[in-house]
């Protein structure tokens, strides 16, 4: 269900913007720059739709609304054990903590994926948009603080960046700084919850032209399989026939390296989680008391997950969302899990979802990947065959390593 936005957030109306005359800037949006700021149309002219940025970053606010939030944690709470959606974690404040949880020395992943993106973004984007024609409109999953697209911007020049994530107080300020950066690639920010995406409202930059889809940090290992499974599927459906996607995955490694990353000696991963609750007794009318809960994050190696819980120190009454809930000591309060996938093991799971890895590209320590993906079942991901308005394959086993 897609939830209509607050009357109080900012939106701006998802319609095409008028062709700019002469010293006549496209003043859509919310943005107070000067018209000469505004930027030249953008794509091969006669191919798929002329987009032009505007001065300031387009903003969607999808959030789910408050009751929506209620429902989700009322289901979470009477899970056994109780879990609520991971995505709940970034209210501002949680975004915030989370790019702190970048910058500790015991979690690698950021710097290590940022690192990667910088260094292979040429052969990244050739391979991304390798036989596509318009000009594509890339699509980023997660985008948080927009701090990983930059090279790929840079080297894949799209038609316009569509940026999705959950967290509006992150998403606004970034975008815009990136429309800055950017001024000749429109940046449109959609607040909104994955589990909408079937229904995402219609929006001229998400139709005409080939969409890529990006989504790094390996943040679909916060979802369990099925459903990161069925996220994959709503990507494709979203992005459309023969399209592609680029996506970072985390692997699994040494337990203590593992645990040291989601227990970092600073504590912000442990201040993520309390943060949590905090969110609850603010927007939910909750009572927790932090106090009363100790953090964990361990390995679990059947799930190949590391589980993050907040742990009832004694039995507690607490109540949120309306209602009272019952906690046993140490009994947990799941608020996420991370699924660390070998490069095999997530080949599988993609292909379930209908992707069909062509490449793979990896870290020195081989601790993380970003796999690049094409629709399996499209005509134009086969070798050889050529689709208007996709992709064209070329003939490229499927080589599961760094390639040159
Ligand atoms: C966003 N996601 C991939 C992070 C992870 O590593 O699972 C979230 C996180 N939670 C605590 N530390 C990092």
């Amino acid at each position: 269900m897609l939830s209509r936005p607050p009357a109080d957030r900012p939106v701006a109306a998802p319609e095409r913007p008028p062709e700019p005359t002469p010293n006549q800037g496209d003043l859509r949006g919310s943005g107070t720059a000067a018209p000469e700021a505004n930027a030249a149309a953008h794509g091969p002219p006669g191919d798929g739709p002329a987009v032009t940025a505007p001065q300031t970053a387009e903003l969607l606010d999808l959030h789910p609304a408050p009751a929506d939030l209620e429902r989700l944690v009322l289901d979470g709470m009477a899970r056994q054990p109780r879990q609520l959606p991971a995505w709940l974690l970034y209210d501002a404040e949680g975004s915030r903590l989370f790019e702190a949880i970048g910058q500790q020395p015991e979690y690698g992943l950021t710097r290590h994926e940022t690192a990667l993106l910088r260094e292979r973004a040429p052969e990244l984007a050739r391979s991304l948009a390798e036989g596509i024609t318009p000009a594509p409109v890339l699509v980023e999953f997660g985008a948080g603080n927009l701090s990983k697209v930059g090279p790929l911007l840079e080297a894949l020049q799209p038609a316009a960046y569509v940026a999705l994530d959950i967290s509006l107080d992150q998403l606004g300020p970034c975008c815009h700084a990136l429309q800055e950066r950017h001024p000749t690639v429109p940046v449109l920010g959609i607040c909104c919850d994955y589990a909408d995406l079937d229904q995402m409202p219609p929006h001229f930059l998400l139709e005409g032209r080939p969409l890529l889809g990006f989504y790094p940090g390996s943040s679909l290992g916060n979802f369990d399989p099925p459903q990161a499974r069925a996220l994959l599927s709503r990507f494709a459906r979203l992005l459309g026939p023969g399209s592609r996607l680029l996506i970072g995955i985390d692997q699994p490694k040494a337990q203590e390296r593992l645990e040291a990353a989601y227990n970092d000696a600073a504590g912000v991963s442990a201040a993520f989680a309390f943060n949590l609750l905090r969110r609850l007794n603010r927007e939910l009318a909750g009572d927790f008391d932090p106090a009363a809960f100790t953090y964990r994050a361990h390995w679990e190696a059947p799930g190949s997950r590391i589980a993050m819980a907040l742990v009832s120190r004694h039995a507690q009454i607490v109540s949120v969302a309306g209602r009272r809930w019952t906690f046993a000591a140490g009994e947990p309060l799941i608020t996420e899990y991370s699924v660390k996938y070998t490069p095999e093991a997530f080949q599988v799971l993609a292909a379930e979802a209908g992707w069909r890895t062509i490449r793979r590209w990896c870290d020195g320590a081989d601790d993380l990947s970003l796999h690049l993906l094409a629709q399996a079942n499209s005509e134009a991901s086969r070798p050889g065959s050529e689709t208007p308005n996709t992709i064209q394959h070329h003939a490229d086993p499927t080589p599961l390593r760094n390639t040159p």
